[in-house]
């Protein structure tokens, strides 16, 4: 690829974009402006002044849900009445991305604020000779990729950041980064724990692969071996909202649900929900057939059901305490739907770079200061979130810790366009940006230019009519590639 070099204005020429949506709030930066992402210390915080009780927060995360598998995104299909409940209090995001079209690096950037390129995780922490039905031994187990790797110590996540201004925290579900002592919640800043450290169990024996994973603190438990995850999830995140709730709490339930188990037997049994609740919500079922489409269909909607249910049980709990004015809930998946999930109109599933893998169904609701039953279609990302809560906190940005993202409080508020102009992903050698409206991809999977704003569905690839705008995205992404390989190396897996 030829060497480009661009000034403001022509990439913004190029780009289609007026120089007024360029314009970031707070930023001076030409450079900054340009990149669109205010990177290190051009985080455009909107810092507010800290009430006498800085906000609750419950932040959820679904696992492997599909764009349209919620009501209020027009499913038909999934009951989802609660997430609906939540959006009709709050904000819908149409247009909301995450770093990565998978687990574990989606969640890193999520709880450090960072793209996966600059915290070091960017990619799974995982074992892959099950795929080739391996049963690790207990030796082999500890030794293991996905016994050993971890989130880099030096990173800063939510609940540490959050600690400054008194809170306690708490994460209840499937934890994903790393499973040694250093690595595991409670050294991370987290108050309590009760979940899983890999990456996916079975959602009844806590196992993952035949190692058993349910952890309370540091340590291994068996006590609710049996148990259907989610109402574990749900049990652990209630009890710890009653425990808290005359002081600010950040409550993280990172739910297993809807993604499939981690079982080795075959067929594998995929997501798994409870027999009389898919007979209950989606009719007839018959165990003896459940891998023909529907059924595993049936499974996936019956385990986003119970989970939208659990979820349903916090709100009820947030109103009942008199918390709901003073709580902002943030949902999103963490990465697109696989299997028989549904991310129509999108392209492509999880692992892909098409908007499928990586752009996801998001809720946020904030009385006060998000208008209610609104749609934000703005450009944002999970890394808008950490800025996001440490301004809601009443701090500023960490010391010496390059963001990627903003607060993005003015813009789901509808005060504010989105300062976000671009975004970039990499998984292996799987490539793919967003500038303005154009994505470019380059995968495996597929590849080409497509303009979003008329082409959601990735479908017109426009690379040889605008050979000049392919040119400029792909510079973007080499700009953004020079800027990560730049930054602080981290572990675990860059060489340095
Ligand atoms: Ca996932």
């Amino acid at each position: 690829m030829p060497e480009i070099s661009l000034n403001r204005r022509d990439f913004i020429k190029k780009m289609g974009l007026s120089a007024a949506a360029m314009t970031i709030p707070g930023c001076t930066s030409s450079e900054t402006a340009v990149l669109g992402t205010p990177y290190g210390e051009h985080s455009a915080f909107a810092k507010k002044p800290a009430g006498n009780k800085p906000p609750n927060i419950l932040l959820i995360v679904s696992d492997d849900q599909g764009y349209n598998d919620l009501g209020c995104y027009g499913s038909g299909e999934v009951k989802t009445p609660n997430l609906d409940r939540l959006a009709a209090g709050g904000v819908r995001l149409t247009n909301f991305y995450v770093t990565w079209p998978a687990c574990t690096p989606s969640r890193g950037s999520l709880l450090t604020g960072r793209y996966p390129q600059r915290n070091g995780t960017y990619d799974m922490y995982r074992n892959y000779l099950v795929d080739f039905d391996h049963l690790y031994t207990t030796d082999e187990y500890a030794v293991s990729p996905e016994m050993i790797l971890g989130m880099d110590t030096r990173e800063v996540l939510i609940p540490r950041m959050l600690k400054k201004a008194g809170y306690t925290s708490g994460i209840f579900g499937k934890w994903d980064l790393g499973q040694l002592h250093r690595f595991l919640p409670l050294q991370r800043g987290f108050d309590e724990f009760y979940g899983f450290t890999n990456t996916g169990i079975d959602y009844w024996t806590h196992e993952r692969y035949g190692v058993h994973s349910m952890r309370r603190g540091n340590k291994l438990t068996t006590e609710d071996k049996g148990t259907y995850a989610t109402d574990l999830f749900r049990r652990e995140a209630l009890r710890f909202i009653k425990k808290h709730k005359d002081k600010p709490f950040f409550c993280y339930v990172p739910f297993n649900a809807p993604h499939g188990a981690s079982n080795l037997n075959r067929p594998r049994p995929g997501v798994q929900a409870p027999l009389e609740y898919i007979r209950r919500h989606y009719g007839e079922y018959d165990p003896k057939n459940a891998n023909t489409k529907r059924a595993k269909r049936m499974r996936y909607m019956a385990a986003v059901t119970y989970m939208d249910e659990a979820i349903g049980r916090m709100l009820d709990l947030l109103d009942e305490l008199g918390l709901a004015d003073n709580t902002i809930v943030i949902f999103f998946s963490d990465n697109g739907g696989s299997g028989t999930a549904d991310n129509g109109p999108l392209r492509g599933n999880k692992g892909d770079m098409f908007e499928g893998g990586i752009r996801v169904p998001a809720i946020c609701r904030w009385p006060g200061a998000i208008p209610a039953a609104t749609i934000c279609n703005e450009f944002l990302t999970s890394m808008e979130i950490f800025p996001m809560l440490s301004s809601a906190a009443g701090l500023g940005p960490p010391k010496g810790v390059p963001l990627d993202g903003f607060d993005m409080t003015a813009v789901l508020a509808g005060r504010q366009k989105s300062s976000r102009k671009e975004m970039f992903w990499q998984r292996r050698s799987n490539k793919a940006a967003r500038v303005g409206d154009f994505k470019w991809v380059e995968s495996s999977r597929g590849s080409g230019l497509f303009d979003l704003s008329k082409d959601i569905g990735e479908q017109n690839d426009l690379s040889k009519q605008k050979p000049e705008v392919l040119a400029t995205v792909k510079a973007r992404f080499e700009a953004w590639k020079k800027l990560m390989a730049e930054a602080q190396p981290r572990r675990p897996f860059r060489n340095f």
